[in-house]
């Protein structure tokens, strides 16, 4: 990374206003140049309106606002528009509950010397989840081995949502095709970089589940993941990815 290296941190929101206000100036104080970007799904508490207060007083902080909840992939792929036509060179993907520890920034952009999408594993150095129900952690892990035996997708966790993107591979997406949300989009978004020949990286992280506000993971979230495995084993064998 050269010191004149844009990063941009982008965060999307729903229903985060007290774990928002907390985590921006952890981000922020990682690198003198770092900005956020919050994509807020019309949250209810008003998260939205905290964030804006923070962009009052620094030109670091963004804020994109979007009328209601409309899926996380969405939310991405609005925010790495951002970051394309702002010139940022490094693309984080971090989720507001505190679950990815922005401390660990470093270990991510460290990993970029050598890669060009960096993801944030909880499995690649036995279990590092901390706080979850076991029914959940089982979910996550089995659904992780299976995604990677279907796909052969080399990562051990391809549904984390902590990441680093180069923006190469950002520019190289054909966006318009990516219609995922939730693991699914993580999934997806992984396996079109590997497809287009890009490294990845795993950087182990240690993922503690959210202390305040409550998660938005849904029986659907877990279907749609799913099928994308199905999908993506499929194309690749038409030779359609
Ligand atoms: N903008 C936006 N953010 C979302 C949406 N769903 C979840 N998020 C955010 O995405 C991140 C991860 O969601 P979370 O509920 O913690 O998922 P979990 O960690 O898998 O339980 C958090 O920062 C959420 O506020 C959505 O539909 N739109
Ligand atoms: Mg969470």
């Amino acid at each position: 990374m050269k010191k004149t290296d844009r990063i941009l941190v982008i965060i999307p929101t729903y229903n985060e206003v007290e774990n928002i206000e907390k985590l921006i100036p952890i981000v922020l104080g990682q690198y003198p140049t770092v900005e956020v970007l919050v994509v807020d799904d019309g949250s209810p508490d008003g998260t939205a309106d905290a964030v804006e207060h923070m962009a009052k007083s620094t030109n670091r902080v963004h804020l994109l606002k979007r009328p209601g909840k409309a899926g996380l992939g969405k939310a991405y792929i609005e925010g790495f528009r951002f970051a394309l036509e702002r010139g940022f060179d490094f693309v984080f993907e971090m989720d507001a509950d505190f679950s990815h520890d922005p401390n660990e920034m470093p270990a991510l952009l460290k990993a970029m010397e050598h890669s060009d999408l960096a993801v944030g594993s909880r499995y690649s150095q036995g279990v590092t989840v901390i706080r979850w129900p076991m029914s959940r952690l089982l979910l996550s892990y089995f659904a992780n081995k299976f995604t990677r035996f279907v796909t052969r997708l080399p990562l051990r966790d391809t549904t984390s949502g902590y990441k680093c993107f180069k923006r190469k591979v950002l520019e190289s997406i054909d966006w318009k095709q990516i219609h995922s949300d939730g693991y699914a989009f993580q999934i997806e978004v992984n396996h079109k970089a590997w497809k287009l020949g890009y490294r990845l990286a795993e950087v182990p992280i240690i993922f503690v589940d959210r202390a305040v506000g409550q998660s938005k993971m849904s029986s659907g979230i877990i279907s749609e993941a799913l099928w994308m495995v199905w999908r993506l084993r499929i194309m690749s064998c038409l030779g359609r990815l």
